[in-house]
């Protein structure tokens, strides 16, 4: 039961009937600006009321109100759960109010949030800071991932048990960044106590430009948006000394090397590269630096947009380009690659940026043995570049081989590629050709960690502590297969959070020895399941193209997952046709028809996801054509990035290896103690001091904060230490009941302010309420209350 698509409406409600008259309150507002009003309670009717918001009297349903309390200016909380009254809409009120106080980070309760300042907040990182943090309790200073970072790390050390970081959020929300943070405090707590370490953690370090400047972009969303998934991990001895580290990566998007939409860029290092050779090298890779070349510009077909003004919106990130620049260098170089390696590295990009200068060339369609014409300029730079042949490189664009049965005799002969089958293999190989390049990056970058690594056997009394900086959940305008396989990671990693932080919910119960709460726990499995049906589905359509199965095609696909779906009673559910949805009013409306498309619902909402494209896209093998031009280069770095066999298995399923890449990192994440960062991106515009609201609820809805909230209300949200409740409530009691001691103390008030039994839970260490109660105890303080002499007198008799 997947409980999480009405979070919004409900979270931490308290019962309906237990609202009245004054009692201040928030309002959904559908629609407009802000997600929430502030209003006060004027009359109840049944189910019903009415509420004061500004000069207005408004209706709404009692479940639909959500519990307001005054703030003192400026108090805010640093942890979630301490507020008076825990629900979306107060949440929300805190996380604004932070913000505005350049107070980014918050907890709830294990979780910690961060909101992006989009600006450079003082003395809030680096040495001083991270000394502070050091060997501190959570909850002695502000939140911080430092303060997440040190527990991580004495835990390693104490308890030898492997650490996780699940750093979440959508693009722009401060992913990365978070996790640098992290890696930083790690960097600065395992000591610099020798060379190796200090070298280790310096390649650690320098390996996050090499990944951005090669798998980062400018998108519309973030202009360092990255396009792939990474693991960071760090190992450490039994002293807790740096001794290894490694990074994995996950499904770089390779698309984006040979389109991107207006008002995005390929991946950086292009630019960079144009932007920061000098001239002499330039000239040797045939380049101009202020060229926009194909693949750098927006797409080509796109030809509406005025390139006076294309150029001068590419000219705001030169100054950024030519700094990281030489920021990559000196990385490649500290991680070890050799000079020569280095000038290998930008010759491949040359030769690319050269190969899809190609990729407007067209032939005559009338003319069925006409085939390409290609520029012979442009065609002899790549190909030099690349140390191919021009001639086998320009055959191997415009025709193709086609095996021919004749007379019961087969025959192989070379058919002009039509335009549009050129430029799919002119593309298919550059992107071949940069995504094996990243591969060998981070390969290398690999093996330079382990440059100092000891006998392997010792690596049983490593421990680590990975850092997951992996792409949020996506709902796009148009999604596709890239979508599904991101949002499928976020299915899993969002059911891995619930368990976990029920799982820790339950512990601290225990710790405090509570009676035992059943909690509900939404169930993702329908939808994970009727994806991976789906993967293999479009594994068995992608082996069939790749055969030349004419009749495949993604439509042929589409059709079979919606209808195979619809046998079956639990998926049905959770992946549906498209009309279906679109009947409902599904706001993407992608305008597809039935069979170009489905709708998966996600524990984050429904999704529709557009099929076009993708039984190529699933494919991993390039054409062979276009392999062998690799395995033949007489360049042995182009060479060595070629496939051992030339390419002769025509299909190799992307999804295959990314879901098992997937259960693979899931099955790691299960050896450790996992922590977890939510960050949130306050506004779409990238700047300071904005905090669009509604763009914020959207996020806590996703990134499952309410549905954390939820399970907290089913348990006992609010939870206080003894002495706080004995110090805000010390006037409640006679001033006698003060020398019990606490707990005496909290159990007379319970008791004496009829707070109902299964309200309240006494820890060992904390009172622990339902919602809403300890507001109530706030209300009686303020309104003055006096307990009844005549109960304390039977209170102290019974208890004491
Ligand atoms: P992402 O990783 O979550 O997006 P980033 O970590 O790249 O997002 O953050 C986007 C931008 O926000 C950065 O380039 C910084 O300008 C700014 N930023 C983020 N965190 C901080 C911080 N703590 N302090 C100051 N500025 C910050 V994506 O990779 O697009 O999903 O694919
Ligand atoms: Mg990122």
């Amino acid at each position: 039961m997947n409980q999480s698509c009405d979070a919004r409406g409900t979270a931490g409600m308290p019962g309906a009937s237990d609202f009245k008259v004054k009692d201040l309150v928030y309002v959904p507002c559908e629609g407009k600006e802000v997600p929430f009003l502030a209003g006060l309670v004027q009359q109840i009717e049944g189910s019903e009321a009415v509420i004061q918001v500004a000069d207005e009297q408004l209706r709404f349903p009692l479940g639909e109100l959500r519990r307001r309390f005054k703030r003192d200016d400026g108090a805010t909380c640093d942890d979630n759960t301490s507020l008076v009254h825990l629900n979306d809409a107060t949440i929300l009120e805190n996380l604004k109010a932070r913000h505005e106080a350049d107070d980014i980070y918050t907890y709830t309760a294990s979780v910690l949030l961060a909101v992006n300042p989009y600006k450079d907040v003082n003395g809030l990182y680096g040495e001083s800071q991270c000394k502070r943090y050091r060997g501190k309790h959570i909850g002695a200073l502000p939140p911080h991932p430092y303060a997440i970072a040190d527990t991580a790390y004495r835990a390693l050390v104490r308890d030898r048990k492997n650490q996780g970081f699940i750093i979440s959020g959508e693009s722009g929300a401060g992913k990365t960044e978070t996790a640098k943070i992290v890696m930083e405090y790690l960097g600065y707590v395992s000591g610099s106590t020798n060379q190796k370490t200090e070298q280790i953690q310096r390649r650690v370090q320098q390996a996050q430009p090499i990944l951005e400047s090669f798998g980062n972009a400018v998108t519309m969303r973030n202009n360092n948006s990255s396009r792939f998934g990474k693991y960071n991990r760090v190992f450490f001895d039994e002293t807790g000394t740096l001794v290894d580290a490694s990074v994995t990566t996950y499904l770089l998007e390779s698309s984006r090397v040979v389109v991107h939409a207006k008002r995005e860029r390929t991946y950086h290092c292009f630019y960079e590269m144009l932007r920061g050779l000098p001239d002499e090298k330039l000239s040797k890779l045939q380049l101009q630096r202020d060229k926009l070349y194909l693949l750098l510009g927006s797409e080509p077909t796109d030809s509406q947009d005025d390139p006076v003004q294309e150029m001068q919106w590419h000219a705001q990130f030169k100054e950024r380009d030519a700094k990281l620049f030489q920021h990559l260098c000196s990385a490649l170089s500290t991680v070890g690659f050799s000079d020569e390696e280095i000038d290998s590295i930008f010759q491949v990009l040359a030769g690319l940026v050269h190969l899809g200068d190609l990729s407007n060339a067209e032939k005559d369609e009338g003319d069925e043995a006409a085939t390409v014409q290609l520029d012979d300029q442009i065609l002899d730079k790549a190909s030099q570049l690349l140390g191919m042949d021009a001639a086998e490189l320009g055959a191997a664009l415009r025709r193709r081989k086609v095996r021919i049965q004749h007379a019961g005799r087969e025959s192989l002969h070379e058919v002009p590629r039509t335009t549009s089958q050129f430029r799919h293999a002119l593309h298919s190989l550059i992107k071949a050709l940069y995504k094996r390049l990243f591969e060998r990056l981070v390969q290398r970058i690999n093996s330079s960690f382990g440059e100092w690594r000891q006998a392997p056997e010792e690596d049983d009394q490593w421990h680590q502590i990975g850092i997951l900086d992996i792409y949020g959940f996506e709902r796009l305008q148009r999604n596709s297969f890239e979508q599904l396989c991101i949002n499928l990671a976020n299915e899993r990693l969002q059911q891995y959070f619930v368990e976990n932080v029920l799982v820790a919910e339950q512990e601290l119960y225990k710790r405090e020895a509570l009676p035992w709460v059943g909690l509900p726990l939404p169930d993702s499995t329908p939808v994970v399941t009727a994806i991976v049906q789906t993967f293999k589905t479009l594994d068995e359509y992608s082996q069939q193209l790749a055969k030349g199965f004419e009749k495949t095609s993604d439509e042929s696909f589409c059709q079979k997952t919606v209808e195979d779906s619809q046998k079956d009673t639990q998926r049905k559910e959770v992946l549906r046709p498209l009309k279906m949805s679109n009947k409902r009013g599904s706001k993407a409306g992608m305008g597809l028809a039935m069979n170009e498309g489905f709708v998966v619902k996600h524990y984050a909402g429904l999704v529709e996801y557009n099929t076009k494209g993708w039984l190529d896209k699933n494919n991993d093998r390039l054409l062979v054509e276009c392999e062998e031009l690799i395995c033949d280069s007489n360049l042995p770095f182009v060479a060595s990035l070629g496939e051992s066999d030339g390419g002769k298995v025509p299909f190799r399923s992307i999804s295959k290896k990314y879901c098992a890449d997937l259960e693979n990192l899931l099955e790691t994440l299960n050896t450790c103690h996992l922590h977890y960062i939510r960050c949130f991106k306050p506004n779409e515009c990238q700047k300071p001091a904005i905090f669009h609201e509604t763009l914020v609820m959207d996020q806590l809805v996703q990134c499952g904060t309410i549905e954390l909230v939820k399970i907290m209300h089913d348990g006992y949200p609010n939870r206080c230490p003894f002495n706080e409740i004995v110090k805000r409530f010390r006037d409640l009691l006679p001033e006698s009941f003060q020398r019990y001691g606490m707990r005496t103390f909290i159990e007379a008030l319970m008791l004496a302010y009829d707070v109902p039994k299964e309200e309240w839970a006494l820890g060992m260490s904390r009172l622990f309420l339902k919602a809403g109660q300890l507001k109530a105890l706030e209300d009686m303080r303020t309104e003055g209350a006096e307990a009844d002499p005549e109960r304390l007198r039977q209170i102290v008799h019974d208890i004491i």
